[in-house]
């Protein structure tokens, strides 16, 4: 009933790969290769015309983007319920939902890129690396400014910065409580923030959150979950497959003030 267009390590899918396993729903795994450009194939592009993962087939639907496929599941298998009972709550709800998508998922793109995926295109010539950009729709002038060498350090300690910040917003609502929302198992919010903070331990950058006790503390609650075993299996984290990324301690860089 439910087929999953996505990728092992894409931490977009993982957001949808948690809830599915939260909510205990049998699904059909298709996995799309960015190696080999299977997102960008005419096919996909018929499902999902900005070409990224994750897509979400459910019968005759076909529902993109992971925090709305998030959603869409909590509705059409409301049990767990993974949002709230009230307004007031599911608007606390999306409001963390956007505040994630505004700041930290772009933010963890950029050591993504500079740490792991620039990797494959640093080996391109310049013209078949022009031609992986101009198959983008969506992604088209973050590859350009990415180049073939990564993102300048003044881009990646921003990027860093807003990382830092959404620990700091997390802290202040994990503090008092064992998930966003309160209650007793996670919500929709936590499974959209979880694979960003274990993509961040992943590349060696978990002393953002080093003064931040509610957040590891979650983080550690979250590990034990059945949820996530289910999600981060051998092979969906880029530490599975560059093994130098863990043996490198990082710091967050000085900024140049604007
Ligand atoms: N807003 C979209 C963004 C999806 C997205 O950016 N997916 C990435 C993987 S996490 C992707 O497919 N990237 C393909 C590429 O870089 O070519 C969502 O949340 O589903």
């Amino acid at each position: 009933m439910f087929t999953l267009y996505n990728n092992e390590y894409s931490t977009c899918s993982q957001k949808v790969r948690l809830v599915l396993a939260e909510k205990n729903l049998a699904w059909t795994d298709v996995q799309l290769s960015f190696a080999k450009g299977e997102h960008l194939s005419p096919e996909y592009l018929e499902i999902n015309p900005s070409g990224v993962v994750p897509t979400l087939v459910h019968d005759e639907w076909i529902i993109p983007d992971s925090s709305v496929i998030m959603e869409y599941l909590d509705e059409v298998a409301p049990q767990p319920a993974m949002s709230s009972s009230t307004p007031q709550g599911r608007a606390e709800l999306r409001a963390w939902l956007r505040y994630f998508e505004e700041v930290a998922t772009p933010a963890v793109r950029y050591p993504s890129f500079n740490q792991a995926f620039v990797r494959r295109f640093a080996a391109m010539s310049s013209d078949e690396f022009t031609c992986q950009v101009n198959a983008r729709p969506l992604r088209k002038r973050f590859y350009e400014r990415m180049g073939q060498s990564g993102f300048d350090e003044r881009e990646l300690g921003i990027a860093l910065e807003n990382i830092a910040q959404t620990c700091k917003r997390m802290e202040g609502a994990l503090r008092e409580n064992d998930w966003l929302l309160g209650g007793d198992r996670p919500s929709i919010a936590d499974c959209c923030v979880a694979p960003l903070i274990d993509r961040m331990a992943d590349l060696g950058h978990a002393y953002l959150w080093s003064d931040a006790p509610g957040v590891a503390a979650w983080l550690a609650r979250f590990r034990e979950r059945n949820s996530w075993n289910a999600t981060f299996y051998e092979g969906a984290r880029m530490s599975d497959r560059f093994d130098d990324l863990l043996s490198t301690r990082r710091t967050l860089p000085e900024l140049v003030s604007c």
